[in-house]
C-alpha cells in the first residue's frame, strides 16, 4: 500500500523494483507515482484485504499512486457516500470497490460519482461468491459498475483495467502495459512441461 519506490542513482529516475522488466516512465507529465492518488481501492471489510492486496500490488508494480481503505456500504453508509461524493474533487480517476455477500459497495460508490467504478466480488463462505457477483453486477441501467471476476483474478484485473483507462491519456503507461502483456506472452511461449 505504501507507494515508496527506489530511485536509480544514475538517472535519478524511479525504478520499479518489483517488476524490473517494466519500463520506467521518462514522462514529461507529472510522475504518476509521486502525485495524489489516481485510484482508490475500497473494500467492505479488512477480511477482503488478503484478496485485494493483489490489486494493490498490481498498481504498485505499475507505479500508480493509489490508496486502499475499508469502507462498508452497510456498516459505514455515511462514510461510503462521503468518500464517493468527494472522490472526483480529490483527483481520483477510478474507484475499485470490493465486497462480499450482499456486495453493494461498488453500486453505492457508483451512485455517488461519475468516475468509473470497477467492482470486485469477494468469494463468500455461504455461496462461494455467487451472491457477491450478482449483487455487484446486476446494477440498474443508468448507474454502471464494471464488474470483474470473483476473487484474486478480479482483483488483479480491476487494477489492470484501471491502468488501461489511465493509459488512454498517458502514453508511457500504455507502453508499460504493452510490455507487461508481451512478458506474459513470452512466459507462455517458453513454458516447458516436464
Ligand atoms: N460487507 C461488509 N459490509 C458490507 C458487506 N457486504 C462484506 C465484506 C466481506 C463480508 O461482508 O466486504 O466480504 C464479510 O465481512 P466480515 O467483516 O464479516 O468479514
Amino acid at each position: 500500500m505504501a507507494k515508496q519506490r527506489n530511485t536509480d542513482k544514475k538517472s535519478g529516475r524511479k525504478r520499479n523494483t518489483r517488476s524490473p522488466h517494466l519500463p520506467v516512465s521518462p514522462s514529461p507529465r507529472p510522475p504518476i507515482s509521486a502525485a495524489a492518488p489516481l485510484v482508490a481501492i475500497v473494500m467492505g471489510s479488512k477480511s477482503d484485504w488478503d484478496v485485494m492486496r493483489h490489486a494493490d500490488q498490481t498498481l504498485t508494480d505499475f507505479g500508480i499512486a493509489h490508496e486502499c481503505r475499508v469502507i462498508s456500504a452497510h456498516r459505514s453508509p455515511a462514510l461510503a457516500s462521503e468518500f464517493a461524493s468527494g472522490a472526483e474533487a480529490r483527483g481520483l480517476e477510478i474507484i475499485i470497490a470490493a465486497a462480499g455477500g450482499a456486495a453493494h459497495l461498488a453500486g453505492v460508490m457508483a451512485a455517488h460519482t461519475v468516475l468509473p467504478v470497477f467492482g470486485v466480488p469477494m468469494k463468500s463462505d455461504a455461496l462461494n461468491g455467487l451472491d457477491s457477483l450478482l449483487a455487484t453486477v446486476q446494477m440498474p441501467a443508468g448507474i454502471p459498475v464494471g464488474t470483474l471476476a470473483i476473487g484474486r483474478a478480479g482483483a488483479v484485473n480491476a487494477a489492470l483495467l484501471a491502468i488501461a483507462v489511465l493509459a488512454n491519456a498517458r502514453p508511457d503507461l500504455r507502453a508499460q502495459l504493452k510490455a507487461f502483456r508481451h512478458e506474459q506472452d513470452r512466459k507462455i511461449r517458453e513454458t516447458v512441461l516436464d
